[in-house]
């Protein structure tokens, strides 16, 4: 990006911006929820747009000179709509969580029952967790995957929810690498009487590229961020049938948020039509498969991948069979310059901010057009690093090493001299 002005006026944070350019060019960044959004999105983002304030939906503003939001704003919504089939878009939420408690406001009264995934097998926060408010003022049961084969398990959901009949029924994770069964999840739901919350965060890029069923005709609202495998900036959307537009649209405003993010309204429209290019097809095909090499890269070095396998962007590793621990591991790999994040196994016998896996995400590197041989390369980088656990010159010498090996990849929006 062009930063010359920042540079006169600021060095201070012209440095930290130069510094996190490098880092985000010079390591791998495996980071499952992470991507490198387009130099076209991070300039859409860095826009004028930031200027204005435009409380309210395109036609039906508090403040006027709208004439241009309105626009940008539609070109989202239409875009979101065409890309995934959806009768309506609300492209506002500031994020993804914000996204999901407006489904919550618009849907539920506190104290309505909700069941969704168990943080610890791959949830997230905002479907129900304790901790999170959607714990806390709603009655939150959770689910979780099988004990046996780590899976969702739609017979044992079914059941609990014919025990607990939940009002709403959350599915969707943030460290799940399997195909997840939205049309199995809609019949639960119609049998108990509950709506169906999809949160497609993690896999909207795969949904919009085709290679993941899109949970559009199965549930009443998808909420999703536009970051991670969409590859737009930070931001979320919530997409629902016609009949819920209206309670929707007044849950994220004037219900819960004040003025949209219009330079990020304006970085999302630009990612949805890069989403509905054939390349984007490609691109989410390309994630899948790099995935899948590095989990049969990582099985066949001896690491216990979860599921035994992948059908998305995330492999989630328990590396407790290379002697090591997920907090000590990500933090070994992140000084070897390869960055990801330590998280819980289901059925964790350790606790979760000291945990016993490792997840890993595809969609980054795919974006800089590292394809199965270089996922493979990754793995072997991943297994070299559990054996230079106390060693840091050598974790420095495998930094210079991963250095090399991502110059020749471009990273998207990113110019390093
Ligand atoms: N923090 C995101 C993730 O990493 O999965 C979820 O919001």
């Amino acid at each position: 990006m062009c930063l010359e002005n920042i540079r006169k006026s600021d060095v201070e944070v012209y440095d930290l911006i130069k510094a996190e350019e490098r880092r985000q060019y010079d390591k791998i960044r495996l980071i499952a929820s992470e991507n490198y959004a387009s130099a076209a999105v991070m300039e859409a983002t860095g826009s004028v747009f930031t200027n204005k304030y435009s409380e309210g939906y395109a036609g039906k503003r508090y403040y006027e000179g709208q004439q241009l939001v309105d626009q940008v704003e539609t070109l989202a919504i239409e875009r979101a709509k065409a890309l995934f089939g959806a009768e309506h878009a609300n492209v506002q939420p500031y994020s993804g969580s914000p996204a999901n408690l407006a489904v919550y406001f618009a849907l539920l009264k506190p104290g309505d029952k909700v069941m969704g995934l168990a943080l610890p097998h791959g949830g997230h926060l905002t479907h129900g967790w304790n901790v999170s408010i959607t714990g806390a003022y709603y009655q939150a049961v959770q689910y979780g995957v099988s004990e046996t084969t780590h899976l969702l398990d739609y017979d044992a959901i079914r059941e609990q929810a014919r025990r607990e009949r939940p009002r709403m029924i959350i599915a969707g994770a943030t460290a799940y690498s399997r195909i997840i069964d939205f049309a199995a999840f809609a019949d639960i739901a119609r049998e108990v009487d509950a709506m169906l919350l999809v949160d497609m965060a993690h896999i909207a890029g795969l949904v919009a590229g085709g290679v993941h069923p899109s949970p559009i005709p199965h549930a009443h609202v998808v909420s999703t961020t536009t970051h991670k495998t969409l590859r737009g900036p930070r931001g979320g959307m919530l997409l629902c049938r016609a009949d819920l537009a209206d309670a929707i649209d007044k849950a994220v405003f004037p219900g819960l948020q004040g003025g949209p993010h219009n330079h990020t309204t304006a970085g999302i429209a630009v990612a949805l039509k890069e989403a509905a290019q054939p390349e984007f097809k490609a691109y989410a095909t390309q994630i899948v498969k790099n995935a899948q090499a590095l989990a049969d890269e990582l099985m066949a070095r001896g690491f216990r991948v979860i599921t035994g396998g992948t059908d998305n962007h995330l492999v989630l590793v328990d590396v407790t069979s290379k002697g090591t621990r997920g907090k000590k591991l990500a933090k070994v790999l992140d000084r070897c310059g390869i960055v990801c994040n330590m998280n819980t196994v289901p059925f964790d016998p350790r606790k979760p901010f000291d945990p016993s896996g490792i997840r890993l995400g595809s969609a980054a590197v795919t974006s800089r057009g590292m394809k199965e041989a270089q996922a493979r390369q990754i793995a072997a980088f991943i297994d070299r690093a559990t054996t230079l656990i106390d060693d840091l010159d050598a974790q420095a010498r495998l930094q210079e090493e991963v250095k090399e090996f991502c110059k020749p990849f471009p990273a998207p929006g990113i110019v390093v001299e």
